[in-house]
């Protein structure tokens, strides 16, 4: 016991000392002045070796190449196949949170006739609003009663992380409602004259290793004709936003325009993949996507291909992990993702205390996507140089970074909200 405790620390304390070449193997770092200098791949140079020229040839040419270098490396394949849309309305009430919003909570059915492949979404629209109303749309990470502590939301029936609060053997509880109420400040959205919606990603797939075998990948393999392996945890969740936008298409309510796309860290990175599978969305918020979402992996700071494939290998696709030793060779990075959004509004987001997600290589990335959006005469980032905490920068790609830890908050959420009256009004 005492021996073993002994290698691990002389094994740590060799790790730091670890030298430049080899720095790809080692798990992760937070020293600026340890990281190695790293080249990213040209987000405009087209596989001819030529440079993009303008918006044309990035739409005919260089997006769909850099899609599907996405859909090969890390995200798998994407199901195309239409299906039809099904739901049901489980419950309406016109007079919610004091009468300022009415309340829908919607079962959408993604499969012909097994009516246990659902996903529930729960929406608030403003009451004072007549006309259709834009939508910010995002998962929770526990269920729907989690955002709120309204009495009238349903409790997930499904697995739940066992640390979601209140959850008892992996199921929400009464005591559930309102565990997340801080990351969705609905009041002050539905102030903006925006709706809410939310749904429950693990009504996709549960997010551990066995989930693909409940969750869609498994249920819905003969109907989209894809194999469980073809795609991902990530690929399920990303793929369910796209059934919420189909239910949006059908409700009058929502201004199908102007819907808004926002993910929080690994529901960030889901996010990101739906918004560069469908170009419905109309604006992309990526809150502290991290390591395989906004964030750069070339750049050794904070959490690592290597590390995150190996705690989360469920997530991406299986060519992914081969790069855990050699992101210097990744075709690939965290700008090229960003890319996929371009011309669309993106606003990308940092906290100080969140070094796992390494914020300089999301403003890094956020900054070098504006190469993408000159091309359809966009401005992104002017800014060299990270900004201060709370001094968003940027135009129709922004982003900021905030005191505090890996979390959504209010101020991130001003700041969101904000952006589309921007954008959009
Ligand atoms: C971490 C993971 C991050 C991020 C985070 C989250 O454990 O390493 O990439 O996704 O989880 O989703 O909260």
């Amino acid at each position: 016991m005492i021996l073993s405790r002994i290698i691990i620390i002389i094994l740590s304390a060799s790790a730091s000392f670890v030298n430049k070449s080899s720095a790809q193997t080692y798990p992760s770092n937070t020293d600026e002045s340890k990281i190695p200098s790293y080249t990213l791949p040209d987000v405009l140079k087209m596989k001819n070796g030529k440079a993009v020229k303008n918006a044309q040839q990035w739409d005919a040419i260089q997006r769909p190449y850099i899609y599907h270098l996405y859909e090969e490396i890390q995200f798998g394949r994407y199901p195309l196949k239409k299906i039809p849309v099904k739901y049901r309305m489980l419950e309406k009430d016109e007079h919610a949170l004091d009468g300022t919003a009415t309340r829908k909570q919607v079962r959408i059915y993604l499969h012909p006739t097994d009516t246990t492949v659902y996903v529930d979404v729960l929406i608030y629209l403003p009451n004072n609003v007549k006309k259709a109303v834009p939508v910010f749309v995002g998962y929770n990470f526990s269920g729907n009663n989690e955002i709120q502590n309204d009495p009238g939301i349903m409790l997930t029936q499904r697995w739940v992380p066992v640390k979601s609060r209140g959850a008892v053997n992996n199921r929400a509880t009464d005591s559930s409602r309102g565990g997340e109420a801080t990351q969705w400040p609905v009041q002050e959205i539905l102030s903006h004259g925006y709706a809410v919606a939310t749904a429950y990603y693990g009504d996709l797939e549960p997010d551990n290793a066995d989930g693909w075998k409940t969750g869609i990948r498994s249920t819905l393999k003969n109907i989209l004709k894809i194999q469980p392996e073809e795609w991902d945890a990530m690929g399920a969740w990303a793929y369910g936003l796209s059934r919420i936008m189909d239910y949006f298409e059908k409700d009058a309510a929502i201004n199908i325009n102007k819907v808004a796309l926002i993910g929080h860290s690994r529901l960030g990175k889901a996010a990101l993949w739906a918004a560069a599978s469908d170009k419905r969305f109309a604006l992309i918020v990526s809150n502290e996507s991290g390591e395989g979402g906004a964030t750069l992996s070339k750049r050794w700071y904070g959490e690592t291909v290597k590390i995150i494939n190996q705690k989360f290998p469920w997530w991406f696709a299986a060519k992914y992990k081969a790069y855990g030793d050699k992101t210097d060779s990744l075709p690939i990075d965290g700008h090229m993702l960003l890319s996929l959004m371009a011309p669309r509004p993106l606003y990308v987001a940092s906290a100080a205390g969140d070094t796992w997600s390494d914020p300089k290589g999301e403003f890094l990335s956020a900054k070098e996507v504006g190469r993408v959006y000159a091309l359809f005469g966009k401005t992104g980032i002017e800014a060299d140089s990270m900004p201060a905490l709370h001094q968003p920068v940027g135009h129709t790609v922004r982003y900021h970074i905030r005191a505090g830890k890996h979390d959504v908050m209010l101020y991130d959420w001003q700041q969101y909200l904000q952006f589309a009256d921007k954008q959009w009004k």
